[in-house]
């Protein structure tokens, strides 16, 4: 298999700095997909089945609040249980997932038809990081953001708040933007979320060095690491690491790493928010919130904005 050369650089680069850090995009190939697939549905994951409780809940009003015929813009390839109770609530003009990865995105979207014969799709290969522009049919039609999921949490507020000033530059004047946020909880519960007893979310992290062995050539001894989820107080956030057991020395691509007994490699964040917090970064962001809604326990939070 040929290596993403952009999956190259970043190991190589992420392993040679101080602390070690691989950006958590990578964590995500087919196995890892599959095993966050898995995730979502563990009993100490609640992130998933809360939000989309929520979802179900609030649909009527949502639907009130932004009225038919506008084009849902879903950053990311969309997922076959949120989605569809937006789409069915609320009778867009037109869906457009956004996605890096065409062969997923058209993968998801043809399910997505399967499953909502009634709304056209337009699916958008782009990387919405980088900020992107619609296509010109959909330009003069009143746009909605969709971004569920806390994916915002992924990124740490500097890039996050650029990421949100990208969608309001995508979406335009008088867009509406619905969005998913984690909400901050006693640290017990973060932790079991984040390193369930059934091994899976381990078994996620680890596959980022599996990864790296068969796809760049690496020789990191798998056993020796174990996943680490840690909850930094300050900056608000879940971090999972990969540890090192020992004293280990591994070659990347020919290129030799050393690393010492209990030194980790930062492999993903997940920032959690207040309310406060929340809104303030999508202010930071460009956008007014409208509407907040929680679950009864406030564990997670979907918040309506405009731009
Ligand atoms: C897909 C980024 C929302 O942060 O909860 C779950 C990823 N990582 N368990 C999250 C994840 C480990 C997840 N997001």
């Amino acid at each position: 298999m040929t290596a993403d050369p952009q999956f190259r650089t970043d190991v190589l680069r992420g392993l040679a700095s101080t602390p070690k850090a691989i950006p958590a995009r990578w964590l995500y190939d087919s196995r890892g997909s599959e095993l966050f697939d898995e995730i979502t549905r563990l009993p100490s994951y609640y992130p998933t089945r809360t939000e989309s409780a929520l979802l179900q809940r609030i649909m009527p009003e949502v639907a009130a609040r932004v009225g038919p015929g506008r084009a849902v813009v879903e950053f990311g390839a969309g997922s076959l249980t949120k989605t569809p109770l937006l789409l069915e609530a609320i009778a867009p003009a037109f869906y457009v997932p956004v996605d890096i990865s065409g062969d997923y995105l058209r993968a998801s979207a043809e399910e997505l038809v399967a499953k909502l014969p009634g709304v056209p799709i337009h699916p958008v290969e782009a990387d919405f990081v980088q900020g992107m522009d619609l296509p010109d049919d959909l330009l003069a039609l009143p746009k909605l953001g969709f971004f569920p999921g806390s994916t915002i949490g992924n990124f740490i507020p500097a890039s996050a708040t650029d990421l949100l000033r990208h969608f309001r530059r995508t979406l335009g004047t008088g867009a509406l933007l619905l969005i998913g946020m984690d909400r901050v909880k006693p640290v017990e519960r973060l932790l079991a979320a984040y390193d369930d007893p059934e091994g899976v979310t381990a078994a996620f992290n680890l596959n980022l060095l599996e990864r790296i062995n068969r796809e760049l050539d690496g020789t990191v001894p798998i056993d020796t690491f174990r996943h680490e989820a840690r909850w930094n107080d300050i900056l608000g956030r879940i971090e999972m690491h990969l540890v090192a057991g020992r004293d280990v020395e591994f070659r990347i691509g020919g290129q030799p790493f050393r690393m010492t007994k209990g030194e980790s490699i930062h492999t993903e964040n997940s920032h959690k928010y207040g309310p406060r917090g929340g809104r303030t970064l999508l202010l930071a962001g460009g956008w007014t919130p409208v509407v907040e809604w929680t679950d009864a326990a406030r564990d997670f939070a979907v918040v309506l904005a405009e731009a």
